[in-house]
């Protein structure tokens, strides 16, 4: 297994749209293993393969961050097909730095796609496994979730990454 690198905005492989994955192969598994791995690390409790720089629609999520054996999900191809209520919780992502903000989202999903074996797998999720699906989800349309704050919460982001950029050259 490997560590891998995770792009941090403003990087434009995180505003592509990921391909869906056509074949379940050798190289998938070992991209699902080493996501898994790199989220450990992190630590997260999610990720997604375009923040690895691979634009395909491959997800983990484990709300243990690795605490608990057994919770680790990995969906391929994943869709919500069902989306209900509303709640207001604070996120972080790992490829927008130092930034934690209230996101609304829908408070249950349900999310349709493939285990690694290319069987058919339906999730529900609520409160924070919907949160972390639709946050996964969105990275997969390159959609962030700076995208769900205000204007001002954004460009107040963007600036303060590239003072900090430039402050390094
Ligand atoms: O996709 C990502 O960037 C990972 C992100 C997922 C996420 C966090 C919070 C709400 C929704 C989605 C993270 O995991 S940020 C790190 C984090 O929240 C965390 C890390 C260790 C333990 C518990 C949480
Ligand atoms: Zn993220």
């Amino acid at each position: 297994m490997a560590v891998l690198e995770i792009l941090q905005f403003p990087d434009l492989t995180l505003r592509r749209r990921a391909a869906t994955i056509p074949q379940i192969d050798e190289a998938i598994h070992r991209l699902a293993q080493d996501m898994a791995e790199t989220m450990y690390v992190a630590p997260g409790i999610g990720l997604a393969a375009p923040q690895v720089g691979v634009p395909q629609r491959l997800i983990v999520v484990d709300l243990s961050a690795g605490e608990r054996p057994g919770e680790l999900i990995t969906l391929i191809n994943p869709e919500i097909v069902c989306k209900e209520g509303e709640l207001r919780m604070e996120e972080g992502c790992l490829s927008v730095p130092d930034l934690r903000e209230t996101v609304a989202r829908c408070r249950r999903v349900v999310v349709k796609g493939m285990d690694l074996e290319g069987r058919a797998v339906e999730l529900e999720g609520e409160d924070l496994l919907a949160v972390a699906l639709q946050h996964e989800i969105d990275h997969l349309d390159g959609i962030l979730f700076l995208d769900h704050l205000s204007q001002l919460k954004r460009s107040r982001y963007a600036a303060k990454v590239r003072k900090a950029g430039s402050a390094g050259s």
